[in-house]
């Protein structure tokens, strides 16, 4: 039944920040899919008889990928797959099916944050035995192996049924459909005081929680709803559709606005929340106060003792390069070490397995801990409705508490989207080539102390990963980023990342954008951003 099927490389199946994205069309052309699976196999030792993982964020063209892996898999000797049931696991879930089960690995199809459909975005991962995303050694060894590929193997089955959960022999290999929520709400309530969470929604706590029509919405209809209690209508657009209603599963200031606006009206819930494509990300907004994500992780950090999970306390928290530096002067306080990464939750692996830490964050609105080996976007929410049912405060007290106690961090995103990749790459370039020539200029009024290319050298394998991020830190502690997305499927994203610290408490209630206009001005300056990319604004700011 096994049939090794002749191919010819495609030259551009190189994954970037999380697994290989492309437009649909793209992954429809003859074995493209087919091929990267077999790269991921050929990049792989030693799975004979082992279990993969395989499921997705349900967006277009996953049932039919979901089909071609387990065929694949069957020839290539896997000796069973795990998949979720219509095809649907969120990104944490998926991670923690592998680790629960010790299987070999997964697939997880997911294009996150990109939107989905006929025309729109498409994407596969692989994540490994830990259950996080490959690191770039093996991301390296499949772009590899996808330059030489000559055939795949795949097998003659039927097209096994996904919808519905049972186990089925199919291809000399066991295929089990199991349900894509259950092991996952059961870790978050090994995890969470689900008693005083409930005991808040009881006693009326009101929150909205908006799945985006992405793959959350199952989850959070069975957490929040059915376990927690809240009343039914709490979860909106829970419905996991291919397009996502046609947006942009992505949970910012832009593409969830409505959330945005209904939270700082007057008839505003207590707590809001999104989650993005694939389930890893999160937005949180309380009644009227907007929590930035590099925040957002500090003040979890700073108050994780609350949940059952975390009363031991932490062992260190990890952020990403671009991230503030809210979590730093959390982790100074509480005596616990600090790790500065590459943006990408695959370098936050070692860090986890070696226990060094215990939670992670990005900017980019992603949040975890070691329960899994991804950002986990369900997870931040519920560690949040901990806290505060704990605290017995309103977000907005906790927030400005914090700032209190910390200082502020103001901090922002201004992405530039779809600009000509060779006028994004020779902004790069040109930064790169003055990088030595500026600290010790001034601009705008504000010194240069450093400026440099992030290079990130993993404390726990040694492996060294440059060429991460354009930083210029001015002397005072505020800093400009610049980077180029690794998501993205059309021209190239530039991501401009402000920062600024504040500590004096009478200054904690600026607008962003103006208590950081100084140093958008001198990013402009030193870049050129207007005039290399056409621009005159950011396309998402937030
Ligand atoms: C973006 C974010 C990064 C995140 C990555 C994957 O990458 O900046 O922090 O880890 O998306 O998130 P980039 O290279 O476009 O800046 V997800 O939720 O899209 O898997
Ligand atoms: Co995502």
């Amino acid at each position: 039944m096994i049939r090794t099927v002749p191919t010819k490389p495609y030259s551009d199946q190189k994954p970037g920040t999380s697994g290989l994205r492309k437009k649909v069309p793209v992954f429809q052309q003859e074995h493209y899919a087919e091929n990267f699976i077999q790269s991921i196999f050929n990049a792989l030792d030693g799975f004979e008889g082992k279990t993969l993982v395989i499921g997705g964020d349900g967006r277009f063209y996953n049932r039919e990928v979901i089909q071609k892996a387990i065929a694949m898999a069957a020839a290539n000797g896997f000796g069973k797959v795990m998949v979720g049931q219509g095809g649907i696991l969120s990104t944490p879930a998926a991670s923690h099916v592998i680790r629960k089960y010790k299987t070999f690995g997964g697939i997880i199809l997911s294009a996150s944050h990109n939107p989905g459909g006929p025309h729109e975005d498409f994407g596969i991962k692989y994540n490994a035995g830990n259950g996080g995303p490959a690191p770039e050694k093996l991301t390296d060894a499949i772009f590899e192996k996808t330059k030489t590929i000559a055939n795949f193997k795949t097998t003659d089955i039927a097209a096994i049924d996904i919808d519905t959960i049972g186990t089925v022999e199919a291809g000399g290999m066991t295929v089990e459909i199991i349900d894509p929520v259950a092991d996952y709400a059961e870790l978050m309530e090994s995890l969470f005081d689900f008693d005083a969470i409930r005991a808040n929604f009881k006693y009326g706590f009101r929150m909205r929680f908006d799945a985006m029509h992405a793959v959350t919405g199952p989850y959070a209809k069975e957490i929040l709803e059915n376990r927690l209690g809240a009343p039914n209508g709490t979860c909106r657009n829970f419905k996991p559709l291919p397009d996502f209603g046609g947006h942009h599963p992505d949970p910012n200031l832009v593409h969830a606005k409505h959330l945005y606006d209904e939270m700082m009206g007057p008839d505003a819930p207590d707590f809001g929340a999104a989650s993005d494509g694939d389930g890893d990300r999160n937005l949180i907004i309380g009644k009227g106060i907007f929590v930035t994500p590099s925040d957002s992780v500090a003040m979890l950090a700073a108050n994780a003792r609350l949940a059952p999970g975390y009363k031991e306390g932490l062992k260190g928290i990890a952020r990403s390069m671009p991230t503030s530096g809210a979590a730093d002067r959390v982790a100074e306080k509480l005596g616990i070490g600090i790790y500065e990464t590459p943006t990408g939750w695959k370098f936050f692996g070692n860090l986890l397995d070696a226990d060094m830490a215990t939670i992670c964050g990005e900017e980019s609105a992603g949040t975890g801990s070691n329960h899994v080996r991804e950002k986990d976007g369900l997870w931040a929410v519920l560690l949040w409705l901990n806290i505060l049912a704990a605290r017995g405060e309103s977000c907005k007290q906790i927030v400005t508490e914090h700032w209190s106690t910390y200082g502020r961090n103001y901090y922002s995103r201004h992405d530039y989207e779809e600009v000509e990749s060779d006028r994004a790459n020779a902004l790069v370039d040109e930064l790169r080539a003055k990088l030595g020539a500026l600290p010790g200029t001034s601009v705008r009024g504000m010194t240069i102390a450093s400026a440099d290319d992030f290079a990130y050298h993993d404390p726990v394998d040694g492996s060294t990963s440059e060429r991460q991020g354009i930083r210029v830190l001015f002397e005072g502690g505020s800093r400009v980023v610049f980077r180029l997305s690794g998501t993205g499927t059309s021209g190239a994203t530039l991501r401009v990342y402000i920062e600024r610290y504040e500590p004096d408490k009478s200054r904690h209630d600026l607008d962003t954008q103006v208590a950081l206009a100084d140093l958008i001005s001198a990013a402009d300056d030193i870049a050129g951003i207007r005039s290399h990319t056409g621009r005159a604004k950011p396309s998402v700011i937030t």
